[in-house]
């Protein structure tokens, strides 16, 4: 079957006036989507690939033919990173994380402020488009920024939370302002999802 863009679990002005409707209409109908729309294209003609889940693509991007293996690595990274970014968002979204998620957190990096503070950074420091990740890597929690769509699993990592910093992500209302978006984001964490991520990805 091939792969879909998920709707959008809220209104394109939730997240308002943190991240504009104009900018969540066209990143998740026309970015998001290029990314499916592209997926399948390079998957064409591969039926043994178009039944594999994007973590399985990503993971297995060396036995991917050359040919198709950038584009199957941008777009299947594009498709899971996204689909990703849409849920640990929410309307009324913000605060801080508790349980054993706030416990993990000030265990790897000693306060809520100072986990905040190094994203914030790892992503004001990713030079050109990328991500900045929440992630496990062999066991550890730790932050982490990819370029363009690479997401953390290529490499062993388990990312459960993140933040797009590609340009398209908040130029229409924060311009240049990268640093200001990448504040302003917080307002808007879902973080009785990021919990459950944080769950799973522990597992
Ligand atoms: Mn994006």
């Amino acid at each position: 079957m091939p792969f879909t863009v998920p709707p959008l679990p809220y209104a394109f002005d939730a997240l308002e006036p943190y991240i504009d409707a104009k900018t969540m209409e066209i990143h998740h109908d026309k970015h998001h989507a290029a990314y499916v729309t592209n997926l399948n294209k390079a998957l064409e003609g591969h039926a043994d690939l178009q039944n594999k889940t994007v973590e399985q693509l990503l993971t297995g991007l060396n036995s991917i033919p050359e040919a198709i293996r950038t584009a199957v690595r941008n777009n299947a990274g594009g498709h899971l990173n996204h689909s990703l970014f849409w849920k640990i968002m929410k309307k009324g979204g913000g605060g801080e994380p508790s349980g054993d998620l706030a416990t993990a957190i000030n265990g790897a990096f000693g306060s809520f402020a100072d986990f905040k503070a190094k994203l914030i950074d790892a992503g004001t420091k990713r030079f050109g488009s990328g991500w900045a990740w929440l992630l496990f890597r062999d066991g550890k929690l730790v932050i982490e920024s990819t370029a363009n769509q690479d997401n953390p699993i290529i490499d062993g990592g388990k990312a459960f939370f993140g933040i797009d910093v590609w340009e398209h992500a908040y130029y229409l209302k924060y311009q240049n302002r990268r640093p200001e978006y990448l504040e302003a984001w917080w307002n808007t964490i879902n973080w009785a999802q990021v919990a459950e991520n944080f769950a799973d990805a522990k597992k």
